[in-house]
């Protein structure tokens, strides 16, 4: 049993309660190690230890915050092989995509933070006529809280920690309880990087009780979460009162537009990939697919073919592209949707059933999903599934697929498959999202804002956007 412990002023702790959860390996259904089921006493002595630290760090100059950050971000990359182990075993993922997506952008996300700080350049304005100049202050909050979700668990936690740190602020993170693993090797990369002790801190449990103790300490003025609509919401009522700043990554049902007069080759490849990349368990997954109606048919065959030959298996294996679910609470929400899915007239194109793989009957393991759907509006086309389901249906014009892919309550992310420029541009405009990809799917650029609108979310995330969030602006104004 690989037993993990919080990670509080630079030193591996057990929980003071002593009580401890089973963390299961999605890939076989087994326990295979207990974490921490942090209580407020925890979450306390994590924001103890990060408040002691804040006089300090916040003082550290950019140079010396930047070299320490790139250190961690060198270490994530020498610890490739472990990460990405350690990642699959907890998530379910393909051993092979951890390797080649979610741990290399771990260290960029630390590479990035320690670049941009030095270029974080802030206003000043002259009052022409009244001999006053007023510049812009960029100062750390403090202790900033960074809650994260299980889908990309490193990838998303250090995109939070590290523009966090890098403004000057000390953290108290939590990973999210099904996926606690990397966020725990992390600390010892910290530690042996030389981050000064406190300045992250990183408390287990579950998101009820750990989560809630970060959001209801009244010190911890910013907090940055990236998870479900509803936990968001909660988030938001529980720190309205305190005034605290919130940073809402939430979920996304996110249209995937085909116009006929798109590259069709690089279009039906990148949508087996936006569809089912990560098991569909990617907030930006194109999960409702919308086909211009003299190409629909033909889409369907082709798709429906390249579908049923994606490889479901354990993550371990090379030829693997979908593996397991992360959870078994999770697989059973994404099959019930596939029963609605049935009651609402939809047709199963494909998929549908739980997998049972040989040695690993108790994996969480479900073969990739198209539905045709006979309505926009039906609850599987409006409602985030968050797995390998897609649903696909035909349009006959621009302004009916605009008014279908606006038509729910998220907007994350919206993609666009067109060579024409005018209607592209007409488009993005129109489509109710955050990012817009063209002709693409997932290119991220980190410079980039990050976010969405609607239900998906409040702020932005990336780039300069995240190094506002995690500081206070203060105008000072000089008579001279
Ligand atoms: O997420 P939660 P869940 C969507 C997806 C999924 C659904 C629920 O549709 O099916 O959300 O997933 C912590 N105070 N996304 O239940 O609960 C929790 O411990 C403070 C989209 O797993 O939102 C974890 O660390 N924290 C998504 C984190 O919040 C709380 C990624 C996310 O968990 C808390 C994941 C509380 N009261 C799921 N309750 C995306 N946007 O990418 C929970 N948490």
């Amino acid at each position: 049993m690989e037993n993990i412990q919080n990670y509080i002023n630079g030193q591996f702790t057990n929980p003071v309660s002593d009580d401890w959860i089973d963390n299961y390996n999605p890939a076989s259904g087994e326990v295979y190690s207990q974490i921490p089921n942090s209580s407020k006493d925890d979450v306390e002595n994590a924001y103890k230890s990060a408040k002691s630290a804040f006089k300090q760090w916040s003082q550290t100059t950019l140079e010396e915050r930047s070299r320490i950050m790139l250190k961690i971000s060198e270490l994530i990359e020498t610890n490739l092989d472990r990460l990405a182990e350690a990642e699959s075993k907890d998530n379910g993922k393909p051993l092979w995509l951890a390797k080649a997506v979610d741990i290399p952008r771990a260290s960029s996300n630390f590479r990035f933070f320690a670049n941009a700080i030095t270029q974080f350049a802030s206003e000043s304005h002259e009052s022409v006529g009244q001999n006053a100049i007023n510049y812009t202050l960029r100062q750390p909050i403090g202790v900033v809280g960074c809650i994260s979700p299980w889908n990309l668990p490193l990838y998303l936690f250090t995109w939070k920690i590290a523009p966090a740190i890098a403004a000057g602020n000390c953290v108290v993170a939590k990973p999210s309880e099904v996926t606690p693993m990397t966020a725990y090797l992390l600390g010892e990369i910290c530690n042996e990087a030389g981050l000064p002790k406190g300045v992250l801190n990183i408390v287990h449990g579950l998101g009820g009780s750990t989560g809630q103790a970060i959001v209801e300490n009244p010190d911890i003025k910013a907090i940055s979460f990236t998870g479900g609509t509803a936990t968001g919401a909660h988030i938001a009522r529980t720190a309205a009162p305190m005034f605290k700043k919130l940073s809402l990554e939430l979920g996304g049902k996110n249209p995937n537009i085909i116009f006929a007069d798109c590259d069709y080759d690089d279009m039906l490849t990148t949508t087996v990939r936006s569809s089912f990349a990560n098991q569909g368990q990617i907030c930006l997954c194109g999960s409702r697919i919308f086909v211009e109606d003299s190409i629909y048919e033909k889409f369907k065959t082709d798709f429906v073919d390249r579908v049923k030959h994606l490889k479901v298996g354990h993550p371990s294996n090379a030829d693997t592209k979908v593996g397991a679910l992360v959870s078994k609470p999770h697989l059973k929400k994404v099959m019930s949707y596939i029963d609605i899915a049935k009651d609402e007239g939809g047709t199963i194109l494909c998929g549908g059933n739980r997998i049972t793989i040989e040695g690993y009957e108790d994996g969480y393991y479900l073969q990739p999903t198209v539905i045709e759907v006979l309505s926009d509006e039906c609850r599987v086309n409006q409602e985030e599934i968050f797995g390998p389901v897609v649903t696909i249906m035909s349009f006959s014009s621009e302004q009916e697929v605009l008014a279908m892919a606006n038509k729910v309550d998220y907007g994350l992310s919206a993609t666009l498959w067109t060579n024409d420029l005018k209607r592209t541009m007409r488009m993005s405009t129109q489509l109710q999202a955050g990012i817009i990809w063209v002709n693409t799917w997932l290119m991220r650029d980190l410079r980039t804002p990050f976010g969405g609108v609607k239900n998906s979310g409040v702020g932005r995330e990336g780039g300069f956007e995240a190094l506002r969030f995690f500081t206070e602006a203060k105008n000072v104004c000089i008579k001279y």
